[in-house]
């Protein structure tokens, strides 16, 4: 039996974010919690670029373009969409996810998808660190399984 696991050391591993400007507060969280498991990880600062888009639904393209380039192994996309905060929600939320999909599967390279999805603005706070985990750290390290996963395919 062929079993393949991919481990989460991330040095070495260049990572490409880009993370929505709208609902910021949300966001910058994100961030933070990405960066900060990818130097847990083992990951140096220097291999990050970081890229910052209006809102969600301009995350697919600039993370098709970071999946493009050959010195990125795989790109974190960070939003925050919130219902109250929209009547188009459902488009929002799912033109981004959708849009992410189909770059990661277009490209090869490893897209996670770290937009928050939420009624409130308090229950994606809560996702952003506060109380239920970081979204960010937890695409961070999806990001480097895949990579080392693929690695051994
Ligand atoms: N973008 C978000 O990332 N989150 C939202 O909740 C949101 N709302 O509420 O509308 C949102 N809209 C902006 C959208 O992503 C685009 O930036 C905009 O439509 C310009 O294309």
């Amino acid at each position: 039996m062929l079993e393949i696991k991919g481990n989460l050391n991330a040095k070495g591993v260049r990572l490409g974010i880009v993370v929505s400007r709208f609902n910021e507060l949300v966001t910058k969280e994100l961030l933070a919690g990405a960066i900060e498991a990818y130097k847990r990880l083992g990951g140096d600062e220097a291999d990050l670029v970081v890229v910052w888009v209006p809102g969600s639904l301009e995350l697919p393209l600039v993370a098709k373009k970071l999946a493009e380039r050959p010195d990125i192994h795989a790109v974190v996309a960070i939003g925050a969409v919130i219902r109250g905060a929209t009547y188009h929600f459902e488009v929002v939320a799912n033109q981004s996810a959708a849009g992410l999909a189909k770059a990661q599967l277009d490209t090869g390279t490893p897209i996670v998808n770290a937009i928050l999805t939420t009624d409130t603005l308090e229950r994606a706070l809560e996702r952003a660190g506060t109380k239920a985990g970081n979204k960010g750290a937890d695409a961070v390290m999806a990001a480097v399984e895949m990579v080392r996963a693929l690695g051994e395919l």
